[in-house]
């Protein structure tokens, strides 16, 4: 059993990345029994959920005449422009139901300021506004962060460099993750985590370890 100072953060099980949803992930299903087995192995579990308003400035429908995986440039920089999903309270915004995390102790919600996107758990897309994520676990005694949940190559991998970034040492499980993988993300977020010093790992290693 992984101790006081590891947490697993299981980022965006949500309907809404399931296949089938807004902005499905192909596979994404497949990792919620992974991340089932995985959970029992951590004492703590934190989560993550995508929790936009409807107006929300990533959402292409928000930018007339512009369609969903474009590009376009806001006041902090350069943002993907992604289907309409995880609006706050919606079906699509839920936890997956058979994500079975009963021990789970604290839900961040991410993406909730209209005019900024969060891919990051711990820091939003202008770089600067903090969502409080580093600074619990360091009060709460976590040195190590392993990461698994949705997409690869958005959340898990911002979510992953930002952690390093805060100091903790940082492991992406592999196999309970799926991709997005829109024009390269998913190699290039692997290059920029292997450059920060993020490992990786698989489940059956890591549970056999532990
Ligand atoms: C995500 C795109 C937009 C993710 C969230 O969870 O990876 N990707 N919002
Ligand atoms: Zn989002």
């Amino acid at each position: 059993m992984k101790g006081a100072d590891e947490v697993l953060l299981v980022v965006d099980v949500q309907y809404d990345f399931m296949p089938g949803g807004a902005l499905g992930v192909a596979r994404g299903d497949e990792i919620v029994p992974v991340i089932n087995r995985l959970a029992r192995g951590f004492s703590h579990v934190v989560l993550t959920q995508d929790w936009h308003p409807r107006g929300h400035i990533s959402f292409a429908a928000n930018h007339p005449g512009r369609t969903p995986f474009e590009m376009t440039t806001l006041a902090y920089g350069e943002q993907v422009l992604w289907p309409t999903h995880c609006v706050q309270d919606t079906e699509g915004a839920a936890l997956h139901r058979d994500l079975d995390v009963p021990h789970a102790r604290l839900v961040i919600r991410k993406g909730h300021h209209a005019n900024v996107d969060s891919y990051s758990a711990f820091i939003e897309a202008d770089r600067k506004t903090s969502t409080g994520l580093a600074g619990y676990l360091r009060d709460v005694g976590v040195s190590r962060v392993y990461l698994c949940g949705l997409a690869t190559d958005y959340c898990v991998a911002w979510s992953a460099l930002d952690a390093r970034n805060a100091g903790f040492e940082v492991t992406v499980i592999e196999d309970a993750c799926r991709a997005i993988d829109l024009d390269g993300s998913l190699a290039k977020a692997w290059e920029d985590m292997a450059a920060a010093g993020v490992g990786r790992i698989g489940s059956d290693a890591l549970l056999q370890a532990s």
